[in-house]
């Protein structure tokens, strides 16, 4: 790989409509787009899919921007890179910031793919010609949740994921399951309860979900190990896990039956495949996370969760689920409940041009006069 251009572009989109969680609304997100340009004006790209602040992992966009900057493009300009694995492996020298790293790694995937004139789906081990789609509510009443889910569910999508937290689990569960006796639901508490909550937690035990997704602290193993041992319900693990190791930990120590797995969250595609890897050998279910992310990082979701351990509907939306217009072309589009993984090289999607610069907020460029080996 024969780079010779890296641009990252902080990208800023109102969502159509705002995203609640019990740790706060989102209602603009800035994302950095990451495109690497080889000699031969070959362009792979990534995402870099922190938030603006802090919410929901340590990673914000300007660490991102600084991360990338100053510390990562520099240590793949000193190092020659064959493989995108290599810059996975280069790049643990650095601790965490596992989302700068993940924009950074897969922008590497899209250009190797490229070259190979593979699909990135074949280029990582991909087996599947479409992944099942599922999707978030994240609404502030009941009423308006079943609002979204009877349109989400005439839009075809096979699953749907609630947000709950003490103060709206039980009546908001009850409600849904009063219209949508069988539904897949998946319940979201992002770290929202403690182990005193247990009572609470039980109660929603008889509901059927398909599973509760991260209830305790977002850096916590042990005790979720200590609830799955008093729920029917699985325990999915979101924030807990990131990287392979903690993964491997989790599954050890029995603290959940399912790992959602997102690139951006454990470091880029190699340790979200090595998550996969192992959990496909220990039968434990995976399926693949969502950001409220923009196209770019939509593809990559597409790729990933065309692994053969994906048995779970993933929060893989269409471009429309969030936005007026996505940054790619075509846009991610659901048709009877899947969404196709592309079979031309790379992410197989464009970028629109027009779109990009439209809601481009800040531009950094790293141009080397002779085009550097990795
Ligand atoms: O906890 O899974 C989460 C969005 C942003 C950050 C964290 C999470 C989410 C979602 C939405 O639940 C997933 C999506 O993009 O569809
Ligand atoms: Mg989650």
């Amino acid at each position: 790989m024969n780079i010779a251009h890296i641009k990252l572009n902080v990208i800023s989109m109102p969502l159509k409509s705002p995203f609640h969680t019990h740790l706060g609304t989102v209602t603009e997100r800035e994302g950095i787009i990451v495109e690497l340009i080889d000699s031969d004006g070959v362009s792979g790209y990534g995402e870099g899919v922190a938030f603006s602040t802090p919410w929901y992992t340590e990673e914000t966009v300007k660490t991102s921007l600084h991360m990338l900057a100053d510390i990562l493009i520099p240590l793949l300009r000193k190092n020659q890179i064959k493989h995108p694995e290599e810059a996975a492996i280069l790049f643990k020298s650095i601790r965490r910031n596992n989302m700068a790293k993940a924009g950074l790694e897969m922008a590497i995937w899209d250009l190797h793919a490229k070259r190979n004139a593979e699909s990135l789906s074949a280029s990582i081990g991909g087996t599947r010609k479409k992944v099942a789609s599922g999707v978030v509510v994240a609404a502030e009443s009941l009423s308006s949740s079943l609002k979204q889910i009877e349109k989400y569910l005439e839009e075809g999508y096979q699953r749907i994921k609630v947000k709950i937290n003490p103060q709206q689990d039980y009546s908001l569960l009850a409600g849904i399951r009063r219209h949508y006796p069988e539904l897949p639901i998946i319940a979201d508490a992002n770290s929202a309860y403690t182990l005193k909550d247990i009572e609470r937690l039980k109660a929603i035990d008889d509901f059927n979900l398909l599973m509760i997704e991260q209830p305790l602290a977002s850096d916590d193993i042990i005790q979720h190990s200590l609830l799955q041992k008093e729920l029917k319900t699985p325990v999915c693990l979101d924030e807990s896990i990131v990287s392979f190791e903690d993964a491997k930990n989790a599954i050890d120590l029995g603290s959940c039956k399912i790992i959602n797995i997102k690139a951006g969250r454990v470091g880029g595609l190699y340790e979200a495949k090595r998550i996969h890897d192992y959990c496909f050998d220990k039968e434990i279910e995976v399926w693949c996370g969502g950001m409220i992310e923009f196209g770019i990082s939509r593809a990559h979701n597409i790729a990933l969760a065309s692994l053969p351990g994906f048995t779970i509907p993933g929060d893989i939306s269409a471009s429309n689920r969030f936005w007026e217009e996505d940054i790619i072309t075509p846009e991610v589009r659901v048709e009877n409940g899947f969404v196709t993984v592309p079979d031309t090289p790379g992410i197989g999607f464009g970028i629109n041009e027009k779109r990009l610069k439209d809601t481009t907020l800040l531009e950094k460029s790293f141009k080397f006069e002779n085009s550097w080996l990795c």
